[in-house]
């Protein structure tokens, strides 16, 4: 097979002279193509069959040891000048990185398929949607990215209609961690990956196209891509809001997205509907409003943690056409994670006997992958053209102290310096150090394709004449008490919070005006039902002056990192709380 585009056939042709593949195979997305593949790799020991009673049609896979989460310092954003890809990124210039990269590709898929797979992010009649093909030569791809994108002819449709798509060549080349590299050519809308067969570095779909090449494009189309949860949150009346949701990897998005209200909640008719639980493509409708669209088909989620207190959404789904990457299994072949209930698994996420006490079963950062209607909170509202319109964007981190439960930005500048100097403590999503306190803006660290700076200040642009923006807030969950426990429940209970946020929203409740933003009154958060004492809400409401005008110093240091690209009026929005927080403890002193 080939396409009617010529540039597409070249390309196709071009990598393979590069790389040399046995065979070329156009994907087509069906149940057939799946079902073969399947079996290839059922036959290579590439995937193991689960338990054919408890979960039909689920396949488990063990990655290489070495090749278990994001590369962050294999990263690259190489555009002709440095100060485009910005101080958040690892920066090679273009020409070097093609040569570095296509020397490592040059016959790497001899004796394999090359596979090429269209595909669309977003809805496939969606205007904000944008097309790309990968190239790989990895069959364990192919399936996760069926289930995480809308793959195949019709994709193909689009992109031969509209000539442009987004290229992204992967092989999983040898493994070896020192012949890897995830490079990312914005100018050229291309994608180049080898060396690891992970998710978050080789489903091309996910990380590098949908956030670090589709914030690019974004930027220069007026658009904004984030990596953000999208959820719908319907109150008794039957109207629903839709929030989009900023938190670092593995800090629960996915839980968020698919909240279950607390029983007065849900008796009361409150309901919550998923439409993304990762990534969130946004843009000015007619209407002034941000209107949002998941640009993923599925869920990549971490399994570790998801049971069914914290998750039962997520439960339910994962008990028929899943893929798990790295999880443990039970004698039965069940799969299973820490966080799920009691059993004790027979085999870890290497295939060993398990032994307890000797280090987790399933691998911290291990996955499952499904197709997002699987999960019973979808809305069809996910698959409109138009997307969702945004009332509320919310930004989280990780911090067991300093950072109260909840506060909503004065405005959209305020809200963008709160989203800009986010900062959590890090997770087993990405290799190296877990649990150090980093700035992360947006939750976009490692997934923005250009200088911050610009990126703030395209954040900034949106508002304008006619704009009727989201009210902005920020949450954080995980504070923590003196004694070292969580003060705040979580999970379920976030809808707590949401329901403050949508209330500002519609103007329905007070709040409290403080140097970093406006916090609910006690009063205003409903808290019935909840075992929780005066003293954790106190805390959790609680603004230490001090300890912020330390943290707007190094919020201060941090925008002074993009030099002359950090918009002034940020600045100056950062100038103006310092002074704000320094002048309360002068008149405290
Ligand atoms: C993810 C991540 O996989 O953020 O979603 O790492
Ligand atoms: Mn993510």
């Amino acid at each position: 097979m080939t396409s009617k585009l010529a540039t597409l056939n070249a390309w196709v042709q071009e990598v393979a002279a590069l790389t040399q593949p046995s065979h070329i195979h156009w994907c087509d997305g069906s149940a057939e193509e799946n079902a073969s593949l399947t079996q290839l790799m059922l036959d290579r020991g590439d995937l193991i069959a689960l338990n054919a009673d408890t979960h039909p049609d689920c396949y488990l896979h063990r990655s290489h040891p070495s090749d278990v989460a994001r590369v962050e310092h294999l990263t690259f954003v190489c555009t002709k000048h440095q100060e485009d890809a910005g101080p958040n990124n690892n920066w090679m210039h273009p020409t070097e990185a093609h040569a570095e990269i296509d020397a490592l590709f040059a016959g790497c898929m001899k004796g394999r398929t090359l596979y090429v797979i269209p595909y669309c992010m977003g809805p496939i009649d969606s205007p904000i949607a944008r097309c790309g093909v990968e190239i790989t030569d990895s069959p364990y791809v192919v399936a996760n990215m069926r289930l995480m994108t809308r793959m195949g002819s019709a994709a193909l449709a689009r992109i031969e209609r509209e000539s442009q798509f987004v290229r992204g060549l992967h092989s999983t080349g040898d493994l070896d961690p020192t012949r890897r590299f995830i490079m990312h050519f914005p100018e050229e809308l291309t994608i180049k990956s080898i060396g690891s067969g992970y998710g978050g570095n080789a489903l091309l779909g996910k990380k590098c196209h949908a956030l670090r090449i589709g914030s690019w494009q974004a930027r220069k189309e007026g658009w904004l891509a984030e990596h953000m949860l999208i959820v719908g949150i319907e109150n008794p009346q039957g109207e629903t809001h839709y929030v989009a949701a900023a938190f670092p990897s593995a800090c629960g998005k996915t839980n968020l997205a698919m909240l279950i209200p607390p029983d007065g909640y849900r008796q009361a008719g409150w309901k919550v509907w998923t439409v993304g639980d990762d990534i969130c493509w946004m843009s000015p409708g007619d209407d002034g409003r941000l209107w949002a669209i998941n640009p993923e088909a599925g869920y990549f989620g971490v399994a570790p943690g998801t049971g069914a207190k914290t998750n039962a959404n997520a439960l339910a789904m994962l008990n028929r056409e899943a893929i798990f990457t790295n999880v443990a299994v039970t004698a039965d072949q069940q799969p299973w994670w820490e966080g799920l209930d009691d059993r004790v698994p027979a085999k870890d996420w290497k295939g060993n006997d398990f032994v307890p006490g000797n280090g987790p079963a399933a691998h911290p950062n291990s996955r499952f992958t499904v197709s997002a209607r699987r999960c019973p909170s979808y809305t069809e509202r996910a698959e409109d053209a138009r997307g969702v319109p945004i009332s509320a964007i919310v930004f989280g981190g990780r911090r067991e102290s300093l950072v109260p439960l909840v506060f909503e930005s004065r405005d959209w500048t305020h809200g963008v310096l709160v989203g800009a100097s986010m900062a959590s403590e890090t997770t087993a999503a990405a290799t190296g150090a877990v649990g150090v306190v980093r700035r992360d803006s947006m939750a976009m660290k490692p997934f923005c394709g250009y200088n911050f700076g610009d990126y703030f200040a395209h954040w900034l642009s949106f508002d304008k004449p006619g704009a009727k923006l989201p009210k902005i807030f920020h949450v954080n969950w995980f504070r923590k008490g003196a004694d070292g426990k969580f003060l705040w429940p979580g999970f379920g209970d976030n809808l707590r919070v949401l329901e403050w946020m949508l209330k500002r929203c519609e103007d329905r409740a007070d709040a409290v005006e403080t140097p970093i933003g406006h916090l609910p009154k006690k009063a205003d958060l409903n808290v019935e039902g909840l075992r929780i004492s005066d003293h954790a809400l106190d805390q959790l409401l609680q603004i230490d002056e001090q300890g912020w005008a330390h943290e707007f110093e190094a919020i201060t240091e941090y925008l002074d990192e993009f030099g002359g690209r950090t918009p002034p009026a940020l600045r100056a929005e950062a100038a103006r709380i310092a002074a704000l927080l320094l002048q309360r403890n002068d008149q405290a002193a």
